[in-house]
């Protein structure tokens, strides 16, 4: 539906940067595109109606000639002009014009003098020096230019979850503490826990009359790196932390909820209620949902609010992403997600006996004195991990005692004695049986062989009866590495089937599982873990990280093992041991 209004946003869009490229005697052309752009993506109503009304041309922005253009493409799905132009420029250096260096007017020279038309070519051209030899190239603006690509580069990436949502934090208690601000909150792919984040939104309800202090204060924020652009109602900054862009908008109280769910997104959640909407006689927008016959307005201040008027229970920011919520929402059954609160233990983290920064004694005292959880599992890693400091059977032996003692003085049987233990390459594990059967818990994991495909090997794992868990089962450093193969479906039926849980490692980087396979595992029946992994203090707190991955699967309390008493734990371990006719 809007879909049509979408795309043809776009071209015009493009058609805009192109007139744009062609240069000042272009300019009012370029104006006009980019602004009927912004206006059709605006739009409520499908442009086909205003085609059938004969009142495109009662749309601000749209004359004749532009008119024309969006007829054609309606009956057409194209529009000539642009096919036309799109041949004669560089189309993937267009969106290099905003960049400090680079310009219209460079960019046709090089691309005419060079016949350069990709950034590839654009960053060889740069480096071999031939850009420098071009008439009013000189050493200081090929550097600018350098260094406007960089800097392009960094914002076009993307940060780690945990990253970004210490910096929203951040802004949001200093921001917080003006007096104006009533309320602040950290929404867009931050609020959703998505893995990856591009920029950090803020949004902020103060009185009109505050709007410009708050403003104000946020483009002086500490961190700020400089201001991209500040107007009446919203201001973006570049911060120093990766060079992100922040964006905030500033709203009154009573569009609270309106605001925050249009902010939180996903796009093609929000863009699903508004279709909704219009069904039902309604718009919504970032103001409120209003009646399109006399535009009273109906909900606005609160999500939950919002969410009744279409019958829908609320939906967690964590499941907003066109993944089958609505259906859910609609039946009155979205998940009664899993919370930070309920976790009752950690069951992978290392000490100084392998690669960890704290020996076992801080390391309990640590979790003590800032985590009220019940357990946790210590497993260091097993001898041929090297590099990690892996330990052989005797070490463990001596481990249990110092175990034993810890907990003795401690007064509690807070740490349980545990490994990761690595899967060979055969499958087989490295650590004997006999040693094994002595463990509380047993994770097993893959640290070698990544380029492989690796399911025979996790099978394998799940198949013996020792292994409780498999630990990181993707293998993935995200932005660093690549997960190596495996047949999900297979191992997520084989880990259900013998009683194998799955871990999803909190680490920031790893995620792993990542959100969409903890969900197909926990559909599979699969009993997942949670744990940080922590090889220092500050990294216990990653369990926060693990618990947003497992509400964007959908997982309650009850799917995630450590929600759960050391009672039923060890009641999981036995029932595979028994299972597997092997007794301790
Ligand atoms: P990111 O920043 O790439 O990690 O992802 P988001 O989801 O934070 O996206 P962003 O920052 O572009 O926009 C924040 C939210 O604002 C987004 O989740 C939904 C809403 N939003 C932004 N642009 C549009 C739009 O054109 N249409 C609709 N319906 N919503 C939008
Ligand atoms: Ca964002
Ligand atoms: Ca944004
Ligand atoms: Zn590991």
């Amino acid at each position: 539906m809007t879909s049509t209004n979408h795309r043809l946003s776009q071209i015009l869009g493009h058609l805009g940067d192109i007139y744009q490229y062609m240069g000042i005697e272009e300019r009012f052309r370029a104006l006009a595109y980019t602004k009927a752009a912004r206006t059709i993506d605006n739009l409520k109503d499908d442009i086909t109606i205003y085609i059938k009304n004969n009142t495109l041309e009662d749309i601000p922005g749209i004359g004749e000639s532009i008119a024309e253009k969006i007829i054609e493409f309606v009956h057409t799905g194209k529009i000539r002009k642009y096919e036309e132009l799109k041949k004669k420029v560089p189309l993937e250096l267009l969106d290099l014009m905003s960049v400090s260096g680079f310009g219209p007017q460079s960019l046709r020279q090089i691309h005419s003098e060079l016949n350069i038309t990709t950034r590839a070519q654009l960053i060889k051209a740069l480096e071999d020096g031939r850009i420098s030899k071009l008439k009013r190239f000189g050493a200081k603006k090929v550097e600018n230019m350098m260094r406007g690509l960089k800097l392009q580069k960094q914002s076009q990436e993307r940060i780690l979850w945990w990253q970004a949502k210490e910096i929203g934090d951040r802004i949001k208690a200093e921001l917080g503490q003006l007096k104006e601000v009533r309320k602040i909150e950290v929404a867009g792919s931050i609020r959703r826990g998505k893995e990856t984040v591009g920029d950090i939104d803020i949004l902020v309800s103060c009185a009109p009359a505050h709007r410009k202090k708050v403003i104000q204060a946020f483009t002086l924020l500490s961190n700020r790196k400089m201001v991209i652009a500040k107007g009446e109602t919203r201001a973006s900054i570049l911060i120093n932390d990766f060079d992100r862009q922040v964006d905030l908008r500033v709203i009154n109280a009573q569009e609270w909820g309106a605001a925050l769910l249009y902010f939180t997104g996903s796009k093609e959640h929000n863009v699903y209620l508004r279709t909704l909407a219009k069904q039902e006689e309604l718009k919504i927008n970032e103001y409120g949902v209003f009646r399109i016959k006399d535009g009273h307005k109906v909900a606005g201040s609160s999500e939950e609010e919002i969410y009744r008027v279409f019958g829908f229970q609320y939906i967690p920011p964590e499941l907003r992403e066109m993944n089958g919520e609505f259906e859910l929402a609609a039946k009155g059954k979205i998940p009664a997600l899993i919370e930070l609160g309920e976790m009752k233990g950690d069951m992978q983290m290392h000490s100084t006996w392998s690669d960890g920064a704290m020996d076992i004694e801080a390391l309990a005292r640590h979790v003590m004195e800032h985590y009220p959880y019940e357990y946790i599992v210590l497993t260091d890693h097993s001898v041929s991990s090297r590099i990690a400091g892996g330990k052989d059977e005797k070490s463990f032996r001596k481990q249990f005692v110092e175990i034993d003692r810890v907990n003795q003085k401690l007064g509690r049987q807070l740490i349980r004695k545990g490994v990761e233990v690595d899967i060979l390459p055969d499958g087989s594990l490295d650590l004997k049986d006999d040693l094994l059967v002595e463990m509380d818990w047993v994770c097993a994991s893959i640290h070698s062989g990544f380029a492989h495909d690796n399911t025979s090997r996790l099978v394998k794992a799940c198949q013996h009866p020792l292994v409780n868990c498999i630990g990181h089962p993707s293998g993935r450093l995200i932005g660093k590495r690549e997960a190596y193969g495996v047949d999900w479906k297979k191992l997520f039926s084989v880990a259900a089937r013998t009683g194998t849980a799955i871990e999803i490692n909190a680490q920031p980087d790893r995620m792993d599982l990542s959100d969409t396979l903890a969900r197909q595992a926990r559909e599979a029946g699969v009993m997942l873990t949670i744990s940080t992994d922590s090889h220092s203090a500050e990294n216990f707190s990653f369990m926060k990280c693990g618990t947003t991955v497992a509400r964007r699967a959908g997982c309650e309390a009850s799917d995630v093992l450590n929600t759960k008493s050391w009672k039923e734990v060890e009641a999981f371990v036995k029932r595979k041991r028994k299972k597997q006719n092997r007794k301790p």
